[in-house]
């Protein structure tokens, strides 16, 4: 199918007329080959990135659009895009409902012959664009880019206003959402099925860029292999427009070159690219080569596009995660994008902080929860050699409400997951797709011992169809990574039979038999020997920890304290040392994060980090980096 410029357009149109109620516009897929190609500027492609202090309008009657508040906002305040409205603006941390950012911006003429688009990063949860008072389209879900074409509709040689109305309701329609019933619907305020506050807004950067009009790449696909000490990568390259040729060139940081031509059908073509003495990617050797795809002549290049990948295969065999056929033990954090004031818009220095602590701490990887992170962040990963567990916002997902729901959230899984392999596809870093957090059986909290299954028949099924499914669509969409979800302690385990490892949470200790060391310790290593046995597959945990308040100090039996904290974390290591099955031990959580208001968040902050929410260290990061760093002794 050819997604052209003037496809969009029409789809654009197509899709006003005939919005989805789970996409909107972004039914027809038309964003999808837009999100691939993360904007770029080079010689023939451009980009303005509108980050910067925009208008915005709080809308609690949601009369703006009926009141054409695209033409121009009546009474605008300012705020800063990327970042969360709620803390920006004084006493809205609670406010979730209908809001509206609006900019000016030239297009540069330079541009003009050009085809023209508006990315925009993430807008949590739900967002309409417009352009000069027209509407592009919507697009629903946060974490996860979006896009529209302008070409036809800029204004050359004067200001372009562009409006997003954004809004971030909390229903059981929408994921993540809030589920009447659900485990933490009744204890927070506001009222999420999750336990992260629910930031919103437009939290990442806003594009326009331009492309080549003649033609141009639309998407590219590297998958990489190795035999022996050639390795391959293989490019699936497509494009729009009239244009016969072009070619993949890969060079290595010496700039050695290797130079394959495309030979297109329509709009495709595949290439394998043969590299001669390979260095392969890991977390100790992060190589990237260069990939630069053109169309058109070499001499002068009509569309031209950049990538920078490592060769680097990821599989399960027997009882190991293998990284170039070799085993891994991944040694790392749960995160969240959080930061004060922030909330959850993009942060650099924050960011390069995070990676410069986790090598400090001799972390190999983390879990992208709940929801994919900004761009840039796997860009760093890649470069840093840090592997990571890519996972969509789907947390807190359950299969017991009603079917509408559960089916709108099912299509909404779908599309988010498609998204996200479009976007992160190509990144070295990424070794697995992870399609939910914590789906919970309707039973969750009788059973909280975990491993059994005891969710009613047709719960089960649902369930199991759910989850398989999105696993299943992971693995076409992607065959080269390792597909997974996240278990919840007490859920049925027979939901995992499809993950290609076995990936869970655990609290013994905390959140069960509270504060009995001996207790939980009994019953988090005998779990683990009965997941083994039942799966024979590797097992990795994705969550474990304690609430710690930074600087309270007692002994280390006593709740809340550093030293109890410490004193958990240190056991749930040792433990994971006798299991050899054990491939993975990822801290529950990297930094402490704001949530919201309940009786166990005191001041509305999850405190399981080991780094304070401004990064600084409590006891347990010592203790990590000593384990980890300095001792080396075991796996963890
Ligand atoms: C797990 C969730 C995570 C929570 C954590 C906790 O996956 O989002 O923050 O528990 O309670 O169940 O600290």
């Amino acid at each position: 199918m050819k997604r052209s410029f003037l496809y969009c357009i029409i789809t654009v149109l197509f899709a006003i007329s005939f919005i989805d109620p789970v996409a909107g516009i972004a039914q027809n897929g038309t964003y999808i080959p837009a999100i691939a190609l993360y904007p770029q500027q080079n010689a023939v492609r451009n980009r303005l990135d509108l980050s910067s202090i925009w208008n915005f309008q709080l809308d609690p009657a949601e009369e703006g659009e009926n009141a054409g508040w695209f033409n121009g906002l009546p009474a605008p305040q300012s705020i800063a895009v990327p970042g969360s409205w709620n803390d920006q603006l004084d006493q809205k941390h609670n406010y979730l409902g209908c809001s509206w950012y609006e900019m000016e911006t030239y297009v540069p003429s330079s541009w003009k012959n050009n085809e023209v688009g508006i990315r925009i990063g993430s807008a949590v949860y739900f967002a309409k664009v417009w352009i000069n008072g027209q509407l592009l389209g919507q697009h629903e879900g946060g974490h996860l880019p979006f896009a529209f074409a302008v070409t036809d509709k800029v204004k050359w040689g004067e200001k372009n206003r562009i409006t997003i109305m954004v809004e971030n309701k909390l229903s059981a329609d929408r994921v993540p959402g809030n589920v009447a019933g659900g485990a933490l619907t009744s204890v927070n305020y506001p009222n999420t099925n999750y336990d992260f506050f629910p930031y919103s807004g437009l939290h990442r950067s806003v594009w326009l860029y331009s492309v080549p009009k003649q033609a141009h790449l639309i998407d590219i696909a590297l998958t990489t292999t190795f035999q022996g000490s050639t390795g391959t990568i293989h490019a699936k390259v497509k494009k729009h427009g009239k244009v016969a040729n072009g070619r993949v060139i890969v060079s290595d940081k010496d700039g050695k070159q290797t130079v394959m031509p495309l030979r297109f059908t329509g709009d495709d073509a595949n290439v394998d690219v043969q590299i001669a003495d390979v260095k392969l990617w890991s977390p100790d050797t992060p190589y990237l080569y260069n990939v630069t795809v053109e169309l058109g002549n070499a001499s002068k290049p009509i569309d031209s596009y950049n990538l920078q990948t490592g060769v680097r295969t990821i599989e399960v065999k027997g009882n190991d995660i293998l990284l170039n056929g070799e085993p891994i033990i991944l040694r790392g954090f749960g995160k969240h994008e959080d930061f004060p004031i922030f909330g959850r818009g993009t942060a650099l220095p924050v960011m390069i902080r995070d990676f410069s602590l986790m090598k400090w701490i001799g972390a190999n990887s983390f879990r992208t929860s709940h929801y994919p992170y900004d761009e840039t962040v796997y860009e760093e990963a890649d470069k840093q050699g840090i592997l990571i567990i890519d996972e969509i916002p789907s947390v807190g997902l359950v299969f017991y409400d009603d079917k509408k729901d559960i089916d709108r959230r099912r299509k909404l899984c779908d599309r988010m997951l498609e998204e996200m392999i479009t976007r992160d596809k190509n990144h070295p870093s990424v070794i697995m797709w992870c399609v939910a957090n914590e789906p919970s059986p309707k039973t969750l909290g009788s059973n909280v011992m975990g491993g059994s299954n005891d969710a009613a028949e047709e719960e089960n099924n649902i369930a199991k169809d759910f989850l398989g499914g999105l696993l299943r669509q992971a693995k076409k969409l992607d065959p080269s990574r390792l597909t997974t979800f996240v278990g919840v302690m007490g859920g049925p385990a027979d939901w995992m039979a499809e993950c290609d490892l076995i990936t869970i949470n655990r609290y013994y200790g905390w959140y069960t038999n509270t504060g009995n060391f001996a207790m939980a310790e009994r019953y988090f290593g005998g779990e683990l020997d009965k997941l083994y046995n039942q799966f024979h597959k590797p097992i990795v945990l994705t969550e474990f920890g304690a609430d710690a308040i930074s600087g309270h100090h007692a002994n280390e039996d006593e709740m809340y304290s550093e030293e109890f904290q410490r004193k958990m974390i240190n056991a749930y290591l040792d433990i994971a040392n006798t299991k050899p099955f054990v491939k993975g031990m990822m801290v529950w959580a990297f930094a402490d994060f704001r949530t919201g208001q309940a009786l166990m968040r005191v001041g509305g902050m999850n405190l399981k980090g080991v780094f304070t929410q401004d990064r600084r260290p409590k006891m347990a990061a010592w203790l990590l980096r000593k384990r980890w760093v300095d001792e080396k002794k075991g796996n963890f």
